[in-house]
């Protein structure tokens, strides 16, 4: 016996990401429904060897169906994820409008899995933004061994963390560099992303931090410890797929960079690829498609006491988005509905 499950956003990156997922790590799915906006109705997607036509998610009734996965933005799911979880469909909403809510778990099952047990409190279960999702991942079981007292965190972003208008425009933008008469001026991101780096992504915050930076300080507290300090600058590169992240660990007590790379290599979820010659690392175009964080380059601070830098690599429209989602509804299957 599986679960009845919906896909809303079914036709963007992220959902079609989830219907893949859900495909390939053989989901216990008895029914399952594609959900889309009234532009997109009809459209066609694949789920497994299957084809599926998308419904409307505006008179879709979520009545007798286990779980939503919802890839539809804030405003979006602000109107559709309290009908469906009030119809009794947990809702796992990929979008930020309840991840800083008290009442609604934000979780990556490798870290915080016990939170589930609070999707109770609305039926609403939050999925973290991308890049919080793959450091937590690495930091999580360092922070178990060492105490993470800071964090300082550089993101290099994929295009496609901004959607499919965000991997056109660098895809447009490339190729207009070589033909200078087809000039294709930002739209999407505020400078030109082709051959270029862009420290911004979301909106600006009143202190000169970005959204996306806000995200990760707040995120990381919430998902680990909230005595943790972050401090993060966040930068779309030109690379598709992909977010990277140089991050610098400031822990409580000394960890050796072996023993470092040994837990590392033991944590769920992570690959450890860190050999220490050229091409020993990991780069975004090799992990692509992949379910793990990947990381690299772990090595001492000697300029701080009980210092670490490591370098993490992972899918931002899977680990980063639809395959932490998938894990959440795993999650959500074997600890609190189990049918599967
Ligand atoms: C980006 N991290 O790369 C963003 C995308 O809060 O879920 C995901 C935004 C979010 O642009």
């Amino acid at each position: 016996m599986g679960y009845r499950v919906v896909v809303a956003g079914a036709t963007g990156n992220v959902g079609r990401e989830m219907l893949n997922i859900l495909a390939e790590r053989h989901f216990p799915v008895d029914d399952i429904t594609v959900l889309a906006s009234r532009k997109s109705l009809g459209t066609e997607v694949s789920f497994g060897d299957k084809t599926l036509k998308t419904k409307d998610l505006a008179t879709f009734d979520f009545t007798g169906w286990d779980m939503a996965l919802f890839a539809i933005g804030s405003d979006a799911t602000k109107e559709f994820a309290p009908k469906a979880a009030k119809a009794g469909c947990v809702v796992i909403d990929n979008s930020s409008l309840y991840r800083y809510d008290a009442d609604v778990p934000l979780i990556v099952p490798e870290v915080n899995a016990d939170a589930i047990m609070d999707y109770a409190n609305k039926n609403i279960i939050a999925n973290p933004n991308c890049s919080t999702a793959q450091m937590v991942v690495a930091l999580k079981p360092l922070h178990d061994r060492a105490t993470i007292k800071r964090v300082v965190v550089s993101t290099y972003q994929s295009v496609s963390g901004a959607g499919k208008e965000g991997a056109d425009e660098l895809w447009d933008q490339t190729k207009s560099i070589y033909n200078p008469t087809d000039d294709k001026p930002p739209k999407k991101f505020t400078k030109q992303i082709a051959f270029n780096v862009i420290p911004h992504i979301d909106v600006f915050m009143e202190d000169g931090t970005t959204k996306e930076e806000w995200k990760m300080v707040v995120e990381t507290k919430k998902i680990i410890d909230t005595k943790i300090k972050v401090t993060a600058t966040c930068v779309r590169v030109p690379v598709f797929v992909g977010h990277c992240e140089a991050i610098n660990i400031e822990f409580e007590e000394h960890l050796d960079e072996d023993e470092a790379r040994e837990i590392l290599r033991e944590a769920p979820g992570v690959m450890v690829i860190d050999k220490r010659e050229d091409g020993g690392y990991v780069t975004p175009v090799e992990c692509v498609g992949d379910f793990a964080t990947f990381i690299s380059r772990i090595r001492q601070d000697s300029t701080i006491d009980n210092g670490l830098n490591l370098w993490c690599v992972s899918d931002n429209l899977r680990k980063g988005a639809a395959l932490n989602a998938v894990q959440i509804a795993e999650l959500l299957g074997t600890r609190v509905l189990k049918k599967g």
